[in-house]
């Protein structure tokens, strides 16, 4: 049997060694020691969550040059390699055990075969390096939702992001129970040069679901590396499938009602499509705004955050729109900064960020320049589309205070939106919760966006914003959703929302700030307290209901040729969009429920008798009876 202490006390130094075997539990032991053999660290650090050692991994991202300080002595910038900007989908896959699938939408690998790959790519990675070694907590501590995370790096920059973004763990681990469900996670940026991953075309992220762990090599972007956030949601995922409870890509705030009444809405939208945004608007407040576990807990939905910060999309933050973020990035409190530009002056810019374009700096493809292009002579923006900032949840003046209830709080709503030009209307409440889970969280489709690598743009199948990241069949994951409807007593209402309606000049129809409305409306739903029109899609607002709530919250007025334009049902591209979607379904998951199909085609055969009476275009006021 191999002596993993031995292995540990020959490679730590006494007082990180001493912090670690604080640690009594012998998995732990064990994953240091494997990972010290096979990346070979030059050193290793055991971060005890003490002032003292969070401050030495924040000096060291800076001193290896990981990250740079800024004008603002709080402030750090970090920059991911040119090559690696964003999640790279093509290159996770999962390890699959011999005689399982997960069926053919998910990138997957033979787990013998893709372990021998992950051997092969990290075995010397962090020779000269020094690995971190970091105990977090998923979701808030001493609660049925948390889950132990270990985190290994060779990345002062991932080490220092995970402190700003996630409940730090050290003296949870100390007294978890031994036989303790854990998530563990290995991570090397792999060969740098400029503090950059060089060997991106050899990197990758391996989940290996049968060890609850993840590896990720090459390869610095947060997607790929920050372990808690998307690679432990694929874990969490498969987890919550054994247990009857839901890991989610999803938002969580709180709307305030009428009097002193707050209903909480978590929110499914696929990266980069607002849900950061809604779980900012003004007059509401924010548990999270990307990973939501939700839990049946006497007869309600329950749900927490899994984080406690935010790696927020940078573009088109600016001080009108986004007044609360903007706060946060100009005050004294910790944020980092990546894949900005900074000016001179040490200051960061970011695309849309309401300010004349700076004309050179530092950004992610080095000294930047006016009309500087890339290899294929294309023009380099002078920051990229995917520049992000990390921060704590606690700097922000809207956070709700319920954010580390253990027991979570409960959900009154749940919003399934994504990027859509032409089919569904702004906002509109499901006919109950099989519908919803059907008609909006399985038919979701939004384009790609700069959040993961490739084109963006395309219009895609993305059920509840969660298909980059389900690890079991689909069909599995859908029934499901549907069944945890059937373990509560007050079930919340179903809503879809969509901000990227367009008209037929292709020009975004709804303002940025409407989605108050949108929320304010879905608050009233939820409770009851106003009534909607039934339509072949779902229940839509009333038009005389909406221009109260735009004139209460917004202060504007709102012309029923707006309501019109938003609001009138395209019943062509509907029938299109049902129909991709029953494709989907058919030809390539082939253990999709049997009720998807029936709630599909009845939807399908309600659009065809409407479009026969009322046309292709149909005000909702034509469903009034
Ligand atoms: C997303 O892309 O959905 C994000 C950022 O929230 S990350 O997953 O970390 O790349
Ligand atoms: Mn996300």
């Amino acid at each position: 049997m191999t002596d993993y202490i031995a292995i540990l006390e020959a490679a730590l130094t006494d007082v990180n060694f001493r912090k670690l075997l604080a640690i009594p539990n012998r998995r732990v032991h064990k994953f240091v020691a494997e990972a010290i053999e096979l990346c070979k660290p030059m050193k290793v650090f055991v971060c005890n969550d003490s002032r003292m050692d969070t401050e030495y991994i924040r000096r060291t991202a800076i001193a290896r040059g990981e990250e740079a300080p800024l004008a603002n002595p709080y402030h750090t910038v970090h920059f991911d390699g040119f090559f690696d900007q964003a999640r790279d989908k093509e290159r996770t896959l999962y390890l699959v055990p011999e005689g399982e699938s997960l069926g053919e939408q998910l990138a997957q690998m033979d787990r013998e075969k893709g372990l021998k790959m992950v051997r092969n790519r990290m075995d010397g990675n962090m020779e000269n390096k020094k690995m971190v070694v970091r105990f977090f907590c998923l979701g808030p501590l001493d609660s049925p939702f948390s889950i132990p995370c270990v985190q290994i790096t060779d990345s002062f920059y991932v080490a220092h992001s995970e402190d700003l973004l996630y409940r730090r763990g050290y003296e949870y681990f100390r007294r978890l129970p031994e036989d303790r469900e854990i998530f563990w996670m290995m991570h090397s940026s792999g060969k740098l040069i400029h503090a950059v991953s060089t060997d991106w075309k050899k990197r990758g992220v391996a989940i290996d679901y049968k060890e609850n762990t993840v590896y990720s090599y090459n390869t610095q972007y947060a997607g790929n590396t920050i372990g808690l956030k998307k690679l432990a949601l694929r874990l969490a995922i498969r987890k919550a499938n054994r247990e009857n409870w839901l890991a989610e890509h999803m938002f969580l705030m709180g709307v305030k009602g009428p009097g002193r009444r707050k209903t909480y809405f978590t929110g499914a939208f696929p990266s980069g499509c607002g849900k950061t945004s809604t779980s900012m608007v003004r007059g509401t407040t924010i548990i999270g705004d990307d990973l939501a576990y939700l839990r049946p807990i006497d007869g309600r939905i329950r749900a927490v955050n899994v984080e406690r910060g935010i790696f927020g999309i940078i573009r088109s933050v600016n001080e009108r729109d986004d007044p609360v973020i903007w706060d946060v990035l100009h005050s004294q409190v910790p944020a980092i900064f990546s894949n900005v530009l900074i000016t001179e002056d040490s200051e960061p810019r970011w695309l849309g960020d309401g300010q004349d374009p700076p004309k050179r700096g530092v950004n992610h493809s080095g000294q930047w320049w006016e009309g500087k292009v890339d290899e294929n002579g294309d023009e380099i923006p002078y920051a990229h589309k995917n520049a992000r900032y990390t921060v704590r949840l606690p700097d922000l003046s809207n956070m709700d205070d319920q954010i580390d209830d253990p027991r979570g709080v409960v959900v009154g709503g749940i919003i399934y939106g994504g990027r859509d030009r032409d089919t569904w209307v702004p906002v509109q409440e499901s006919f109950d919760w099989e519908h919803g889970v059907i008609t909006m969280g399985a038919s979701l489709e939004s384009e790609t966006t700069a959040a993961t690598l490739g084109p963006s743009g395309v219009r895609k199948f993305n059920p509840f914003s969660n298909m980059d990241f389900v690890s079991i069949s689909i069909g599995k994951y859908i029934q499901n959703h549907l069944d945890f409807g059937k373990d509560v007593d007050v079930l919340p209402r179903i809503f879809s929302v969509n901000y990227f309606l367009t008209d037929e000049n292709d020009e975004y129809i709804s303002d940025k700030q409407d989605k108050r409305v949108w929320l304010q409306w879905m608050e009233l739903r939820s409770h009851g307290e106003i009534d909607a029109i039934k339509t072949p899609t779902g229940y839509l607002p009333f038009y005389e209901d909406l221009k109260k709530l735009f004139h209460r919250h917004l202060d504007k007025g709102f012309p029923k040729e707006e309501y019109d334009n938003l609001f009138s049902i395209r019943v062509p591209q509907l029938l299109a969009k049902n129909e991709r979607i029953l494709k989907v379904y058919e030809e390539t998951i082939p253990d999709a429920p049997d009720i998807l199909f029936k709630v599909l085609e009845a939807q399908h055969e309600r659009l065809e008798e409407a479009q026969e009476k009322h046309g292709d275009r149909i005000l909702p006021e034509s469903f009034i009876e």
